[in-house]
């Protein structure tokens, strides 16, 4: 079963004696020698997985979009699969210095919209932004079970938001903070019959409201589980539930979403949120939750419905399981969702199909259970490759194990059968799993990447703080074969892998974009055609100042304002020209945006420093692309006139 591990303890040893002869300071020449000898391969001979299944050859394309989560870095990333290769990150929670999100008119309303009114003043002192977030969980939109191609959903756990991203042009164009929750942590989406909602598990329990009246009497705490209309990006309604909520999956009906919960003892230190042995699952009654909020059984508290779901309400079961449970994962199958032990070896088992009795009170809470194996430690999340199989990560045990469904059912009625079919090593600590279109009715059982939260040895050292490691896991045989190493910065915790059939965005922006709106109806205020007109309007001590830009010019060589003045700038990229991306940066005043193809973008700030200010083009876009500059010129205020 565990043929695959010996070779990691081995390579530890090997480090153990380097390290202990540099301390001794003597490294004999063997020694070194054994240092310089690449370690084996960690899963076994080359012959099981060829390396080239990996190989993207030049001018081919991958078969996949993987949208990576970033963590704390705030932004998603695309990567190809199979090549495992960075192709482009979308700036969200975070300041992107490239695209100017959260400096362009158009990013910053967006990023100031998505502050519930009640943190915009401790906000503005920041221009009402919140500068840092912590970007968990992305996953698209679906249609029918699978992904539709328009939406990808991300959570901010530090500042309690969710974000939208258009697929189309693969750009965050809606934020929101919830009410009356603390954090998002848990995010998953309708997958039946399309989303509809997107799921958010409030974490952290808090008073409702979080007013200063209670403080520190946990007791009256609670925490939120809420349905965030994909289309709108309104809440629908929230749920209070009892104990901490942690992950969330919906099933394939649209009629129940489940969630895991921890704390089930509702206290605020560790030795207490583990004092049990059993937390729960809590599971969530869609078309009666509906039903509640047209019947007007709910509290309104900041504007939302808040129904109460606490133990005994209709509107939610609660089912025991070991402590402190982490990952929920539906099956593709439509049948299972499983919820992963965390501080058990165990994962729990359930067959949704059960849940109308659970509802009705024929059955009890753990009939709902089918199967519950032992796999190994600290099983963290699962994914699956749509042939009846699953593949959990074992945080402390440094492991994927491959399991089947169906064995571990048998196994749980009494059947002498063993569910795990292999072990592979991971390096190390691998906390999310993805396989691809594994979340959804399309499972197609070909990739599976491990999101080591560990890399130590694994790379180059870069010194104290070290990168992730995603391995990427060929599982399209009957063995795991370990294929790939990838270092990421901080932190994915997530990944979705779509095929590339399901997304198509575009490569040109189209000139009636809603992102840029805002611009197009201030030019047309002041009777600016943006394609063509590059001028300077003044309006009192406001200027706004319109350009074009054309590889290699900018519609204006210079222009002119006086010092106080608050000053737009509008920049047009009228190239109809694919991958011709210019940028616009003035040289000391901490403005820099990207304007692609057939976009507009606009900047605010103030012209607070007379004298000659340099902008220039700063995407490589010509030959003549350092020359694509032009000048700022600001003259002295009044105030300031020579005596
Ligand atoms: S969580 Cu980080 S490893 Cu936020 Cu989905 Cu499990
Ligand atoms: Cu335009 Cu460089």
């Amino acid at each position: 079963m565990n043929e695959d591990r010996p070779h990691q303890p081995s390579r530890r040893r090997v480090i153990g004696t380097l390290a202990a002869g540099a301390a001794g300071g003597v490294i004999a020449e063997s020694q070194l020698a054994q240092s310089q000898t690449p370690p084996a391969p960690p899963t076994g001979p080359r012959k099981e997985g060829p390396a080239h299944k990996t190989e993207v050859p030049p001018g081919q394309l991958d078969d996949y979009y993987v949208f990576f989560s970033s963590g704390q870095t705030g932004e998603v990333r695309i990567y190809g699969l199979p090549s495992m290769r960075e192709l482009m990150r979308i700036p969200v929670f975070n300041r992107d210095s490239a695209t100017g999100w959260g400096l362009t008119n158009e990013s910053r309303k967006i990023l100031q919209e998505g502050v519930l009114p009640e943190y915009r003043p401790h906000l503005a002192a920041r221009g009402g932004i919140y500068d840092n977030g912590d970007l968990h969980h992305p996953h698209p939109s679906f249609t029918d079970g699978t992904y539709d191609g328009r939406y990808l959903f991300v959570n901010d756990k530090s500042n309690t938001r969710v974000a939208r991203i258009r697929l189309d042009v693969m750009r965050c164009d809606r934020i929101i903070q919830l009410p009356n929750q603390h954090t998002v942590h848990g995010l998953r989406v309708q997958k039946y019959p399309r989303t509809g909602y997107v799921f958010c598990n409030g974490e952290y329990r808090v008073p409702v409201p979080n007013t200063g009246a209670v403080l520190d009497e946990p007791k009256k705490y609670a925490a939120m589980f809420t349905a965030i209309d994909g289309d709108t990006m309104k809440i629908a309604w929230q749920v209070m539930v009892d104990g901490n909520l942690d992950n969330v999956d919906a099933d394939y009906q649209g009629k129940y979403a489940f969630s895991t919960c921890y704390n089930s003892e509702e206290g605020v230190a560790l030795p207490e949120m583990m004092a049990k042995d059993q937390d729960w699952v809590v599971i969530f009654n869609l078309p009666r939750i509906e039903e509640a909020v047209r019947k007007g059984d709910y509290k309104e508290i900041n504007g939302v419905p808040v129904i109460n779901g606490r133990h005994g309400s209709p509107y939610t079961r609660y089912v025991p399981v070991p402590n402190s449970p982490h990952g929920m994962n539906t099956a593709p199958d439509g049948i299972h969702a499983v919820a992963n032990g965390k501080l058990s070896p165990t994962v729990t088992v359930f067959d949704v199909r059960l849940f109308d009795d659970l509802f009705n009170d024929k059955i009890k809470p753990r009939d709902t259970v089918v199967a519950e194996p032992h796999l190994g430690l600290g099983p963290l999340h699962t994914a699956y490759d749509g042939r009846g199989n699953a593949f959990t990560t074992l945080f402390l045990d440094s492991q994927v194990c491959k399991w089947n469904i169906d064995l571990a059912r048998r196994a749980y009625k009494g059947e002498k059968v063993d569910p795990i079919i292999q072990k592979i090593d991971v390096h190390y600590q691998p906390g999310h799993n993805h396989s691809s279109m594994g979340q959804t009715k399309d499972a197609d059982g070909k990739w599976l990447i491990s999101l080591n939260k560990f890399s130590k040895d694994r790379f180059l050292n870069v010194g104290p703080l070290k990168p992730e490691n995603d391995q990427l896991i060929d599982i399209s045989g009957d063995r795991m074969v370990l294929v790939h190493d990838g270092p990421s910065f901080s932190e994915p915790h997530d990944a979705t892998i779509v095929h590339r059939s399901k997304i198509n965005p575009k490569s040109i922006w189209s000139r009636d974009d809603a992102f840029f709106a805002d611009a197009v109806a201030r030019a047309k205020k002041d009777g600016v055609t943006l394609e063509s007109d590059s001028k300077v309007i003044r309006d009192g001590k406001k200027v706004r100042v319109y350009m074009t830009s054309s590889a290699p010019v900018f519609g204006l060589t210079s222009f002119e304002v006086t010092e106080g003045d608050e000053v737009t700038v509008h920049v047009t990229n009228i190239d109809d020209v694919e991958d011709l991306t210019h940028g616009f940066c003035i040289v000391n005043y901490n403005v820099q945006m990207e304007v692609a193809p057939q976009a507009t973008a606009s900047v605010t700030f103030v012209a607070d420093k007379p004298g000659v200010y340099y902008y220039y083009c700063t995407w490589f876009c010509h030959a003549m692309h350092m020359e694509m500059q032009g000048r700022m010129l600001v003259s002295p205020a009044k105030a300031a006139a020579p005596k």
